[in-house]
């Protein structure tokens, strides 16, 4: 069968990037006899040039990946899907996990796939005309059948290798400078209320076993043969915590020096790690872990946010880091319910105090299904604006910070974050660019940001030129809020 995928990126404000489910799916797919191709739409395309490479693929199926930001994208495509073509479609995703009714829908959707899609795909390809088939959801004369869920793979060894040949890596390498994102694990072991992984893990069948990894040695020879096939330089590990378990990441740091002589960088988190175990990171060539401080108020962040660490866990974890030889990067959120000035106020001083080489700021988007969703739309703070992405508007209405507060509070934690990169440029660059930055700020405010993240990617192409190679910075903006 012959399958095309389509996968919705659009306005995100990401640069190019894999998208490791469907990686995986295409593998599963391919070593079973199924053709693949895919429409990677990181803005929305004409109604002409989408059904025009529908045309050209003659699918036999087509599937839909989707986040909650991108709904409106899968919703509008897989109509015009309709009015041209009889070929049935799909849709999976984080979003078709959550909220499978919602997805079913859309008049452009026949089926709709709870969980992982590997062998739900693998069950429709071999025979498209079944309609019991565990995580799936059929629209059928009319009718809706219900399936169950199946346990999520257990062993992911089992599975192949995530295939991102459709993902043109090339291009990807290219323009990331020669870095690649990978991923040992499924799912995460804590219950961050702002995150999906609470609602994604409540819809399995065995919530037990919903957070995976990969065998070492499976994992390094995945690596490996994508070191065989592309000029990778560089990975990122995107697993939501890289290194949840100690033996694993013991072997991990024995074996993968050994194999390659290739720098990485992971998420980990602040109230986990020891000097040991970064120290065991930095012998394997690991040059910057990734962490969430989201919040400086410490009432906030493990109340609200359920993350149970203190600020001098944090403000240890970032030192320890720096001593012994990491970089580090820290994610932060701004707009949080219940979150006052002074909150935000304390976050920004946190990360002056941590000092993070990197820094990501996003404004707290509620997704619907979270802990933290539901608390927003108790308390009635959700308005009716839209978002594509959490880079940009906040769609909360909150009591204890007006919007003008909030956008000038996240555009004074910007000027930090831009002046703190610009420390590492030679003085004839950075007082320009200072000057030109203090002065839009002052004039436009947050627009000034909003137009700076517009322009991010090649802004930060022709920047980087001027970095030092000590603080060169691979483009890929790894902006997620939840480590
Ligand atoms: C790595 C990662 C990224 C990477 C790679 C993106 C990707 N989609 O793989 C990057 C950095 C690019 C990224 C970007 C973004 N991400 Co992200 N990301 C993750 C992360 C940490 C892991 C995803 C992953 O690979 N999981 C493992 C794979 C195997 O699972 P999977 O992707 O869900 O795929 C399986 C099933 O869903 C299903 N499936 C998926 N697609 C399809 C399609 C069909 C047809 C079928 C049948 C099945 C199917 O089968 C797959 C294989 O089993 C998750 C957190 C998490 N634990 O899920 C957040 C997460 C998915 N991201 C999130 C968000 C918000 C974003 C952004 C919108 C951020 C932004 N800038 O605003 C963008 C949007 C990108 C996009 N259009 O998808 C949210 C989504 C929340 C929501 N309700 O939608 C998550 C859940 C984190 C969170 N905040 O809770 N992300």
């Amino acid at each position: 069968m012959k399958i095309h995928f389509v996968y919705p990126n659009v306005n995100t404000f990401m640069y190019p990037d894999v998208h490791h489910g469907l990686a995986s799916i295409f593998a599963t797919l391919k070593t079973n006899g199924h053709q693949v191709s895919l429409q990677y739409l990181q803005k929305m395309p004409k109604k002409k040039d989408f059904l025009g490479t529908i045309h050209r693929e003659k699918p036999d199926l087509i599937g839909f990946s989707s986040v909650t930001n991108q709904i409106r994208f899968v919703d509008l495509c897989s109509s015009w899907i309709k009015e041209e073509f009889h070929i049935p479609t799909i849709c999976g995703g984080v979003h078709a996990t959550i909220f499978p009714n919602e997805i079913a829908g859309f008049n452009g959707i026949d089926m709709v796939c709870q969980g992982e899609g590997e062998y739900p795909l693998l069950e429709l390809a071999a025979d498209p005309e079944r309609y019991d088939i565990k995580n799936i959801r059929f629209k059928k004369h009319g009718k809706m059948f219900i399936n169950t869920m199946r346990a999520p793979v257990h062993d992911l060894d089992e599975l192949p290798f995530p295939d991102y040949q459709p993902f043109n890596p090339g291009k990807i390498l290219k323009d990331r400078k020669g870095d690649f994102s990978v991923m040992a694990s499924r799912g995460c072991p804590f219950s961050c209320t702002y995150c999906c992984n609470h609602a994604i893990r409540n819809v399995q069948a065995e919530n037990r076993c919903y957070f995976r990894v990969r065998g070492v040695d499976s994992f390094l020879n995945q690596l490996g043969q994508l070191v065989q096939n592309y000029p990778i330089k560089h990975f990122t590990f995107s697993d939501d915590v890289f290194g949840v378990s100690k033996k694993w990441s013991q072997e991990f740091c024995d074996k993968y020096p050994k194999q390659f002589d290739i720098e990485f960088e992971c998420n980990t988190r602040p109230e986990t790690v020891s000097e040991e175990f970064l120290k065991n990171l930095v012998s394997a060539h690991c040059t910057q872990v990734d962490m969430g401080i989201e919040v400086g108020n410490e009432w906030l962040r493990k109340e609200i946010l359920n993350r149970k660490m203190t600020n001098s866990q944090i403000i240890n974890a970032f030192e320890t880091a720096h001593r012994v030889g990491l970089k580090t990067f820290s994610y932060n959120m701004v707009g949080l319910p219940y979150e006052t000035c002074e909150m935000v106020k304390e976050t920004i001083a946190l990360n002056k105090r941590v000092k993070p080489d990197q820094i990501a700021i996003t404004v707290f988007y509620p997704y619907p299904g979270t802990q933290l969703f539901e608390l927003c739309r108790r308390e009635g703070y959700i308005s009716q604006r839209n978002s594509a992405s959490y880079m940009s508007e906040s769609i909360l209405e909150l009591p204890t910070m007006s919007r003008t507060q909030l956008n000038r509070l996240y555009t004074e934690f910007y000027c930090y974050l831009i002046n703190r990169r610009l420390e590492w440029y030679p003085v004839v660059v950075r007082i320009p660019l200072s000057v030109i930055i203090f002065t839009s700020t002052a004039l436009f405010g947050k627009r000034a940001i909003d137009l700076f993240l517009k322009i991010y990617s090649p802004f930060l192409r022709i920047i980087s030129l001027l970095e030092t190679k000590r603080h060169r910075i691979f483009i890929g903006p790894k902006i997620h809020t939840k480590k």
